[in-house]
């Protein structure tokens, strides 16, 4: 009569050692699969580093792919996260459009997708749990606000703007085209004159200044570029045709990088817009919540500031990219 209870207790004993792993089982290490847009700028070195620095911190075992500021890279690396089962996608999106299909395609895979950094334009917002990042319109306002100021301060005389566009069909190059515009629209003396892409780089930046300078000339009074990796390529150009660039050249541009303030310091550049690319941190609790379970905001905005070369030697040894 013994022996079946006995038997009985054993069983409840395994059952409960085996209840007992199951936390252990649970708390396995999360596995995100994250395409990231390139290395384009040096705010994307900093987003990069973000990224890679959080996960290992947070213990996420990550798998991080370069798509070369190609979309049909980052279509091949979400397809491979999928076949692989990764837990979560998450991927900065070169450009807004064209996602539907991959998007599709995960959520078949019951993967949660998150976007980091850049937005996507899809007719169904079941396709992401989340959107973490700034809000570029705002930035594009902060930039001709900033504008608008100076040219009040200055004589209220008419500028002729050249502005150097982001990638073509990039949330951020979109939205600051029309957060500038809008925030410029009430002074008709602003005008942009000439307006091109410059991708986000320091090479294409300096290309198409170069082609602005020789086009226009000593018309230019003012630069809008829509990244200070732009603006930087651009100096190197106005200084080579022996313009004062930040001086002859009054120069606005967006993101806050380290590099923006060096030329600031040196008078070179007048003001940059900052846009935070430490979304690491919050790539990670949010994708851990929603692994977890549990409500995340669809948008998860940034709080940023205005930075004017009057700071940017006092505010220099605090920046963190
Ligand atoms: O401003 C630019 C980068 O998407 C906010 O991409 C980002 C932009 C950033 O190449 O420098």
């Amino acid at each position: 009569m013994t022996l079946p209870i006995r038997r009985t207790f054993l069983a409840a004993v395994a059952a409960a050692a085996c209840a007992a792993a199951i936390p252990a089982f649970a708390a396995r290490p999360l596995t995100i699969g994250f395409s990231q847009v390139g290395a384009e700028s040096e705010w994307r070195t900093a987003n990069t580093a973000s990224i890679k620095e959080a996960a290992k911190q947070a213990g996420v075992n990550l798998k991080f792919a370069d798509a070369q500021q190609q979309q049909q890279n980052q279509v091949k690396a979400i397809r491979s996260f999928i076949a692989q089962r990764v837990d979560v996608i998450a991927f900065s999106p070169v450009v807004e459009t064209g996602w539907e299909t991959v998007l599709r395609e995960a959520k078949n895979a019951k993967i949660p997708v998150i976007l980091t950094d850049r937005s996507v334009k899809v007719s169904d917002p079941s396709l992401y749990v989340s959107f973490i990042g700034s809000d570029f319109v705002e930035e594009g306002r902060r930039a001709g606000r900033w504008l608008m100021d100076y040219a009040k301060k200055n004589g209220d005389r008419p500028l002729n703007i050249v502005e150097l566009q982001g990638t073509v069909g990039s949330a951020p190059a979109t939205d600051r085209k029309t957060g500038f515009a809008e925030a410029i629209a009430a002074n008709p003396k602003l005008k942009i004159i000439r307006s091109q892409t410059g991708d986000f780089t320091r090479a294409k930046g300096k290309e198409v200044m170069e082609a602005f300078l020789k086009s226009e000339g000593k018309k230019i009074n003012v630069l809008f570029a829509h990244n200070d990796d732009m603006a930087i390529g651009a100096i190197q150009a106005i200084e080579e045709a022996g313009l004062k660039p930040g001086k002859d050249i009054v120069i606005v541009s967006i993101d806050g990088v380290r590099g923006a303030f060096e030329a600031m310091k040196q008078g070179k550049l007048n003001v940059t817009v900052e846009c935070n690319p430490l979304l690491g941190p919050t790539l990670m609790q949010t994708a851990q919540n929603v692994v977890a379970g549990k409500p995340v905001p669809k948008r998860i905005t940034v709080e940023e500031g205005v930075f004017p070369a009057e700071v940017a030697a006092k505010v220099f040894p605090t920046r963190k990219y």
